[in-house]
């Protein structure tokens, strides 16, 4: 239909009622024949082009005004319905039938009379073949309808209807495809399209796309606190006025809680509005879609009556604190020195649980208990050197909360131990801590009662590994003092933990030979190691460190009054550690701190520290008996012990020593505490050779000697240079039968130790060729790499003394690298 028919048909249609209302006038006034016998003067159709269903009047020629009878009018050959006849004014009112394209208009009157009226044109109404997508976003997803007979463009009688909704908006209207934007407001149903002057015709139906919620992480929240990722389809692309996320109807977005909103994943802080377990639920109201409702989410039960318990339960939960608690909460016998930026020691949930120097009178400017600390009442500042104790950071007060805030006093949060002494020692300011404050401070804490010292230092003291700190450490440990250190953070900004093995780090990796120090990692509350975290054979124990909330000093709080939340790293994981040896201590006041130590490391969960576990469970410390011929000796005592038949036999001399052949390095460092346990007895001397066969006397193999260690395959052949002695693996099987003169059953298996007491050479020269090389033996084969020459051996460190001459097919035997220069 083109737009100039189209206007016909209105047109047409428009005069209609005006008939009406004239006949209608007709009727009631009474029929007037000498109006009447002017009016069938004629014979008309209207509209002379129609659509099915259309009305049709017929103006005919009348005779029949008097003649009772039945009349009839066919279209086209198809019998018309009859709406209304009014046989004096000559007027037919009928339906233009359907499935025909047009045909002349024939009147049968009441008297049998025939009369052809005119021809009349029939339209066919609009069709919808297809529409596209047949899911739809209210207000976003644009339609194409498609199908026949919509017209070239839209009249404002046009329109297209999602479920009785207009489509206010149109991207465009041809006549066989309509695209036009779903509105909102709608609800699932049928599209319909009304092309005047036809009726409103129902296309294909279509749905909605409501959003549905697949995932909620976590699902156990803090109201407030945690930050929840809901997951799922149909989100939307972004959030629109009217779309908000529900948690037990509370909604998150009106309370500007929601971070994040994406089609797939909405990220938000679940309201602090929320007080009950309930269920997720999202409203797409900018879609007109209803509220969807998910998964189900519960809320953080409290492990206290502390204010902010609640915030605590998952971490505390992770080490089984809670579980702790009820074999016991501290001992105020107790005392953890917090050697980090200060404490606030007046805080509401620490007062109770500071240190109190008992032998000191404050204020005096006397030092009472002649420590050479005057007015050491809660600790001391080795930075401004004083005892004021003003914080110079947020970081200590947060880290004296985690081990040690008073619990269940209805402020607040729990400490790991809810009774404690902490100590705090001052030692960095926001920007730096001294080494020298930190030397000093060990030795204070382990001069004045400390039973664990707390270095949370890791992130701060960022010059890396340094032995300036192992004689304090070791001065601590041999008192008996716990000592627990962060691992240190690679970078929380998203930057990876180093690997302590390959760049050591202080205070973590000071652990003397011995394992002095608790090395502690963060993890997170499921147990995996945090990526920023540092880790290696310096950490001992991981605990969590992500998240945690504590006690802050004023001016540096972010909750409400004295708290701080969100706090991340390996400093915050160390005092969960001095909290659990804390409670180790005040249950068992007697035991001693490698004990302690060793209880926590070893009933630890997955490498992750378990509280309950180590309190509960003991771990029967179980002092290895050394086996005989071991060499043992305290770090603090320079006498070197031999144990020989459950004795302690003590070395008279370094003579004696390396007349024996003993080998230093195998001195094995322990405890007083284990050397105490084996008896004393007779000193090792000339006149009292020792009976151990395990040891076999240095000078007692001769140069050119094979060696293997028992138990090992590799064969050693020794030399030695003046004070030096040297070993040199015989690469092969083959290798080693090509020397005629080397016979299997020379070879001497001797103890590891004495394998080890010979330095290992792999530089080599063969006969007949005057080139250095060196040998990078891999099982039986190895590579030879040339040294290019003296200069370069020695620039590289190697000692010329270790060269071995071999013969040519030894030589051969590794293939040839690249030139060393
Ligand atoms: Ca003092
Ligand atoms: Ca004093
Ligand atoms: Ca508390
Ligand atoms: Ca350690």
């Amino acid at each position: 239909m083109n737009l100039k028919l189209k206007s016909q048909i209105k047109s047409q249609k428009g005069f209609i009622p005006i008939i009406f209302t004239i006949i209608g006038a007709v009727i009631i006034t009474s029929i007037n024949f000498s109006f009447v016998n002017n009016a069938y003067a004629y014979k008309s159709i209207s509209p002379v082009k129609g659509y099915p269903g259309g009305t049709l009047s017929i103006s005919y020629d009348s005779k029949d005004c008097l003649v009772s009878g039945n009349g009839r009018v066919t279209v086209g050959g198809i019998e018309a319905e009859i709406k209304n006849w009014y046989p004096c004014v000559a007027y037919i009112y009928v339906t233009i039938p359907n499935n025909i394209t047009g045909g002349d208009v024939i009147v049968y009157t009441y008297s049998g009379e025939t009369q052809n009226i005119g021809y009349l044109t029939v339209y066919q109404p609009p069709a919808i073949s297809s529409i596209f997508p047949t899911t739809v976003i209210p207000g976003v997803t644009e339609v194409t309808i498609k199908g026949s007979r919509f017209d070239n463009s839209k009249g404002y009688y046009d329109n297209v209807y999602f479920n009785g909704i207009k489509a206010t908006t149109v991207r465009s209207w041809t006549d066989a495809e309509i695209v036009v934007v779903a509105p909102t407001g709608i609800t699932a149903g049928k599209i319909s399209i009304k092309i005047d002057p036809f009726d409103e015709i129902d296309g294909p139906p279509f749905s909605l796309l409501t959003p549905v919620i697949t995932s909620i992480s976590p699902a156990n929240v803090i109201p407030g606190a945690t930050i929840i990722t809901v997951k799922g389809q149909n989100f939307g692309n972004k959030w629109l006025v009217g779309d908000d996320l529900y948690f037990d109807e509370k909604p998150a977005k009106e309370k500007r809680d929601v971070i994040s909103w994406t089609d797939t994943e909405i990220k938000t802080y679940v309201p602090k509005e929320v007080t009950n377990a309930g269920i997720v639920s999202i409203k797409k109201g900018s879609w007109g879609v209803d509220t969807v409702y998910g998964p189900s989410f519960s809320i953080q039960k409290k492990v206290s009556n502390d204010t902010y318990s609640n915030y605590q339960t998952s971490y505390l939960e992770t080490i089984r604190a809670p579980n702790a608690w009820s074999i016991t909460k501290g001992s105020k016998n107790v005392v953890v020195a917090v050697i980090d930026d200060g404490v606030y020691v007046n805080h509401p949930d620490l007062r109770e649980n500071i240190w109190i120097n008992k032998n000191e009178v404050i204020g005096n400017r006397i030092d009472d208990d002649g420590n050479g600390y005057i007015d050491d009442i809660y600790g001391w500042d080795f930075i401004s050197n004083n005892g004021e104790m003003t914080v110079k950071g947020s970081h200590g007060t947060i880290l004296a909360g985690i081990l040690g805030a008073v619990g269940d006093n209805d402020e607040g949060i729990a400490g790991i131990s809810w009774d404690v002494k902490i100590m705090p020692l001052i030692v960095c300011d926001t920007k730096y801590c001294s080494p020298n404050a930190i030397i000093n401070a060990i030795k204070y804490a382990a001069d004045n009662g400390s039973n664990i010292i707390n270095l949370s230092l890791g992130t701060w003291v960022t010059t890396g590994y340094s032995t300036i700190y192992n004689e304090a450490i070791k001065y601590a440990y041999n008192k008996g003092v716990i000592i627990v250190a962060a691992a240190g953070n690679g970078d929380i900004e998203g930057g990876i933990g180093q690997n302590l093995d390959i760049i050591p780090q202080s205070l973590v990796c000071n652990d003397n030979e011995q394992n002095m120090v608790i090395g502690v990692g963060a993890v997170n509350n499921d147990k995996y190691r945090l990526s920023w975290s540092n880790f290696g054979k310096c950490v001992d124990i991981y605990a969590p460190g992500y998240d945690i909330i504590s006690t802050q000093a004023p001016n540096y709080s972010t909750v409400e009054g004295f708290y701080t939340i969100k706090n991340n790293g390996t400093s915050f994981s160390a005092p969960m550690v001095s909290g659990a040896a804390a409670l180790l201590k005040a249950k068992y006041p007697t035991m001693s701190n490698y004990e302690i130590r060793d209880r926590l490391i070893k009933n630890s969960s997955n490498g992750v520290l378990d509280v309950y576990k180590a309190l509960n469970q003991p771990y029967t410390y179980q002092i290895v008996k050394r086996e005989d011929g071991s060499l043992v000796k305290t770090i603090t005592d320079p006498t070197v012990y031999l144990i020989e038949n459950g004795e302690k036999r003590p070395i008279l001399s370094a003579a004696i020593f390396n007349a024996f052949g003993y080998i230093w390095d195998k001195i094995i460092a322990i405890t007083q505490g284990e050397i105490d346990i084996y008896p004393l007895g007779p000193g090792v001397n000339i006149s009292s050779p020792v009976s151990n066969p395990n040891i076999i006397n240095a000078v007692d193999i001769p140069e050119g000697t094979l060696i293997r260690a028992r138990g090992d395959i590799d064969i050693y052949i020794v030399k030695y240079v003046g004070s030096k002695k040297f070993k040199r693996l015989i690469l092969s099987p083959s290798v080693f039968n090509n020397y005629g003169h080397l016979r299997w059953e020379d070879i001497m298996d001797v103890d590891q130790s004495i394998v080890d007491s010979f330095i290992t050479s792999n530089l080599v020269r063969a006969v007949y060729d005057h080139k250095i090389y060196v040998l990078y033996p891999s099982g039986d084969t190895g590579e030879k790499r040339w040294v290019k020459d003296y200069n370069v051996l020695t620039r590289l460190g190697y000692d010329p003394d270790a060269v071995y001459e071999i013969n040519q097919f030894d030589r051969d035997s590794y293939t040839t690298g690249s030139l060393i220069e």
